[in-house]
Order: structure tokens, then sequence, then C-alpha cells
């Protein structure tokens, strides 16, 4: 039903990804499953085939924004149709890394999905997501790192939220992280890409 609009997606046509979804949403479909079928298929499968080199940089950055403005037209649809609402999360890139392609591309992808997002950015001392996470309700942190420097940067991070913040989960993320060296770290979850990502902020947060 919506393959057309997963490929567009793929294809990172951003006028016709906005067209489909307004054609959709005008024929009476409902937006969870254009959300669903059409919007983040098509996103599962540029990040694997980003990840098998079938797909450059570019080509990512393209679909992402496909994606966003589609998404924008299915937003209205929800707030009147559905409380999608999911939790609270603060997303950043640790401290030292500048890398945020990843980063926004799962902030954004939390946010189609029905999480409120809190974005702190790039190189993020570890001190402003701990007060940043005192100063609201988080139900979830997500921190993002791409350099093996930065990477190890995150143990020291985890420990020092577990320190001083208690119920909230930390997810980590970022190519050259592994799952052996998050449970390492004591981190609650990773995810090796941001469709992982969304169901590992969900398991986490019990939704
Ligand atoms: Co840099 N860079 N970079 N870079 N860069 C890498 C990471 C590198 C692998 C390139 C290379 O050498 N082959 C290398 C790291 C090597 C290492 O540490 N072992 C590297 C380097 C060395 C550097 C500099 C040090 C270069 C220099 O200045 N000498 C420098 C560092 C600056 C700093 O951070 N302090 C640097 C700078 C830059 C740019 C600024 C030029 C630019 C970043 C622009 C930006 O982000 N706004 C850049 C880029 C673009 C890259 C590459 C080419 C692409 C990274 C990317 O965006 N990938 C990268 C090489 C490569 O990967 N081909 C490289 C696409 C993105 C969609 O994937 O981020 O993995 P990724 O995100 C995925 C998943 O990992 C996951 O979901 C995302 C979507 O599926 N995910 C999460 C990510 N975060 C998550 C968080 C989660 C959950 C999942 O929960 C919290």
């Amino acid at each position: 039903m919506f393959d057309e609009l997963k490929d567009t997606i793929i294809d990172g046509n951003e006028q016709k990804a906005e067209e489909l979804t307004a054609r959709f949403l005008n024929a009476g479909e409902d937006p969870r499953e254009i959300l669903d079928t059409g919007l983040l298929a098509g996103m599962e499968v540029v990040g694997r085939r980003f990840k098998a080199y079938e797909m450059y940089l570019p080509e990512v950055l393209m679909s992402a924004s496909a994606m966003k403005n589609a998404f924008n037209l299915l937003k209205p649809h929800f707030s009147k149709s559905e409380d999608i609402f999911l939790g609270k999360v603060i997303m950043a890139t640790i401290e030292g890394d500048v890398h945020d392609i990843g980063k926004n591309i799962v902030s954004m992808m939390l946010e189609c999905c029905g999480f409120e997002v809190i974005d702190l950015g790039v190189d993020v001392p570890v001190r402003k997501i701990i007060e940043t996470c005192k100063e609201e309700t988080v139900d979830l942190i997500g921190i993002s790192a791409l350099l093996t420097t930065t990477m190890m940067a995150l143990e020291g991070a985890v420990r020092m939220i577990r320190g001083e913040i208690t119920g909230v989960k930390v997810m980590v993320g970022g190519a050259p992280l592994t799952h052996e060296f998050a449970e390492k770290i004591g981190a609650d979850g990773f995810a090796p890409d941001a469709l992982r990502a969304i169901n590992m902020a969900k398991d986490l947060i019990g939704k």
C-alpha cells in the first residue's frame, strides 16, 4: 500500500514524499500506518544501505529531510486522533565530539514516533545533561559518540549520571560503539541505528 512512499523516502525525494503523504491523508488513510509502513520503513532501508556502503552520506541526509517534511504533514493528525506521547528524552553528543548527523536522525525519528526530545546539541558537558535532567521530568537520556576517543568518555558520563540521578535510563549510540561496550560501561541500552534506537527507547521506558 505505502511502497511508493517508502521508495520515495529511500530516494530522498522531498517533494514527492510530501505529495504522497498529503494524498494518503486526503484519502483517509491512517497516519500511523503511513508513518510505520511508509516513512519509517523507508528510513530503515536507508540505515541498512548506509551501513553496507550502498548509500552515501548526502543521500542519507536527503532521505532524512524527506522524512521530516512528510512527518510534518502527519503531525497534526496525531495530536487530533491519538495520544502518542511516549516519554521525554534528552539527546546529546558527548563533550569533545561535534558529529550530530546520526543523533539528529535519531532525535527526529524519536519525535516522529511520539517522544518529546530535548536536543542539547553537540559537544555537551555531562554536567549540562545532568542539570537539564534535574530541571525536566525526563524518562531517558540518549548520548551519541562518533570518535573512538569520545566514546571512552561515555563511561565517566554514565557513572556521573548514575551518581546524581536515579530512575532515568541511559541509551548510547554511535558508529564505533557495540553492545558489549555499552554493557561494560553500565549503559541501559545501545542501538546501532535510528530504528532500533526507537525500539530500544520504547523498551527502556516500558512502552
Ligand atoms: Co568525522 N570522523 N571527524 N566529521 N566523520 C568519522 C566519524 C571517522 C570514522 C572518519 C574516518 O576517519 N574514516 C573518524 C573517526 C575515527 C575514529 O575515531 N576512530 C572521524 C574523525 C577522525 C573526525 C575528526 C577528528 C577529523 C579531524 O578534524 N581531524 C573531526 C572530529 C571533530 C570532533 O568531533 N571534535 C571530524 C569532523 C567531522 C565533520 C565536522 C567534518 C563531520 C561531522 C558533521 C556533523 O556531524 N554535523 C564529519 C563526518 C560527517 C564524518 C563521517 C564522514 C560521517 C559520520 C556520519 O554522520 N555518519 C564519518 C565517517 C563515516 O562514518 N563514513 C566520520 C552518518 C550517520 C547517519 O551515522 O552517526 O553512525 P551515525 O549514526 C547512526 C548510528 O550510529 C545510530 O543511529 C544513526 C542513524 O542510523 N546512532 C545512535 C548515532 N547516535 C546514536 C545515539 C543513540 C542511538 C543510536 O542513542 C543515544
